[in-house]
């Protein structure tokens, strides 16, 4: 290493800037990204490094990269999350730029990338190929058309954010940034994780365009299997739209249609609806209420997880209001004023001498109201165990006041918000955070549990299966 170069990778003065790339067999490639990286930092009158995390390649990739001046950092355990964060951990920058190493992306312009990040407007800046030129030959035709588009355009409207190239890879941040984020995912689904969690972390998001090379080397990517982890990953992020919106339109359109034919057949004048439209809407509102139910669920255990979905209506609305007594309540209500319509047919039958029986409507409405009822009461209590534990010890354990880490205060604000202080690295313990009041109410906003980032609970990706850390009982924050 040589004159400029020694300059900008052995810095006297701190590091500003990491540029860390994940590799995986790119012998071909990350030799240039590694020089055309440092070009860039000194372009940029940036003191730097670069850190290549080899993710177990086969090739002579860590050499290659080790001999044209980066930091070669391993990590064995594979996956494109898994390589990026071992290398953030890894960065000893201010601010951190991503990148792959197929030379795909041009490092040898940092400048712009980096510069609403040093002037301060910004916390995290995505380069954008959709926004800037992507050549012939660097993305197929089925991404550049179908995946992107389609795959940005649902995390946008999913997770109400404005990116123009959710899965660019090519990005910088503060450092101050990253420990906002909390980021966990071990695989490709990084990429839509970091566009979530900086939208949940409240950054200040810059986009500038860049352009798109093909890359050197095969790719390491399958369309399908990757597309669909990416969208399985947003749907379970999202159980306000996965479960509780769609929910609610089952059930108000199945209560509403069983309403209106009710006192009997209605002519649409092309059709009558009769009989088996109340069946079709008695299923909706069965169908839809328990589809809420799961999603109020859903979205308890992945604030639990620390996953939390931005608070959107009606999720806070719900948790707010919830305890288990008013859930028996209108579960009870509802399975009574079901029962009193049967008990009503039968009184009927009765009177008629036990004759002909023709009580279809009444009766289906019946048996919606019980089994809405009775979903309604069960329900409840799992959202009981679910938030405040069988003796409300998860309530008490939240109470108990912890220790905050020296760097980190405790929750309180809004989730992963500008407030929230760093969290630890790696191997930091969760702490408790977000107390909850007695009774089973939850309240809405408040901090989730910090994570460890190198043991990610990564529930949301089939995680469980393989990893065993989960946050203690207790840590419920809303
Ligand atoms: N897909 C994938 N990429 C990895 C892995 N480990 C490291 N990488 C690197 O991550 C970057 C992105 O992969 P790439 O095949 O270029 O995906 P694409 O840019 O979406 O086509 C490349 O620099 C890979 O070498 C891994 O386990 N899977
Ligand atoms: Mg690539």
């Amino acid at each position: 290493m040589e004159g400029a170069q020694a300059d900008v990778l052995a810095p006297a003065r701190p590091i500003e800037v990491s540029v860390v790339m994940p590799c995986l067999n790119e012998q071909g490639s990350v030799g240039v990204c590694v020089r055309k990286a440092v070009a860039g930092l000194a372009a940029a009158g940036a003191s730097g490094e670069v850190v290549v995390v080899d993710n177990g390649s086969t090739d002579d990739s860590a050499e290659v990269a080790r001999a044209a001046g980066a930091r070669v950092v391993p990590e064995s355990r594979r996956g494109y999350g898994n390589a990026y964060l071992a290398g953030f951990a890894a960065a000893r920058g201010r601010l951190i730029v991503m990148g792959d190493s197929d030379d795909s992306y041009d490092f040898s312009d940092l400048s712009a990338l980096l510069a609403p990040l040093r002037a301060g407007r910004a916390d995290y800046v995505l380069g954008s190929r959709f926004a800037g030129s992507i050549l012939p030959g660097a993305m197929p035709w089925l991404h550049r058309y179908v995946g992107n588009p389609a795959l940005t355009g649902v995390l946008n409207r999913l997770f109400d954010v404005r990116s123009s190239d959710a899965h660019s890879g090519m990005r910088a941040f503060s450092r101050e940034a990253y420990l906002r984020m909390r980021l966990r995912c071990e695989g490709m689904e990084l990429a839509s994780e970091l566009v979530i969690a900086a939208g949940r972390a409240e950054l200040r998001i810059e986009e500038v365009p860049i352009t798109y090379h093909p890359r050197v080397g095969d790719s390491k990517l399958h369309s399908l299997r990757d597309g669909w982890r990416h969208l399985r990953f947003m749907l379970l992020l999202a159980p306000r739209h996965l479960f509780v919106l769609p929910g609610l339109v089952l059930l108000v359109l199945g209560l509403l249609g069983q309403a209106v034919l009710l006192p009997g057949a209605l002519d649409l004048g092309f059709h009558r609806l009769d009989l088996h439209f109340s069946i079709l809407f008695a299923l909706m509102a069965l169908l839809g209420w328990q589809v809420v139910l799961l999603g109020v669920c859903a979205d308890v255990h992945n604030h639990t997880a620390g996953w939390p979905e931005r608070r959107r209506w009606p999720l806070p609305q719900i948790h707010r209001s919830f305890t288990l007594e008013r859930g028996l309540a209108l579960g009870g209500l509802l399975f009574g004023l079901g029962f009193v319509v049967d008990v009503v047919v039968l009184i009927r039958w009765l009177a008629n001498d036990l004759g002909p029986l023709d009580e279809m409507r009444p009766a289906l409405l019946a048996m919606t109201l019980m089994v809405l009822g009775a979903q309604t009461a069960f329900g409840s209590f799992f959202l009981r165990l679910l938030t405040a534990g069988p003796s409300g010890e998860h309530q008490r354990a939240t109470a108990r006041p912890t220790p905050p880490p020296a760097d980190r205060p405790l929750g309180g604000g809004p989730s992963g918000g500008p407030s929230d202080g760093p969290t630890p690295l790696a191997g930091g313990t969760p702490p408790a955070s977000g107390a909850l009041p007695a009774g089973g109410t939850l309240p809405a906003g408040g901090t989730p549990p910090a994570r460890s980032t190198s043991s990610a609970d990564a529930s949301a990706l089939g995680g469980h299966a393989r990893e065993t850390a989960r946050s203690a009982p207790g840590t419920f924050g809303f």
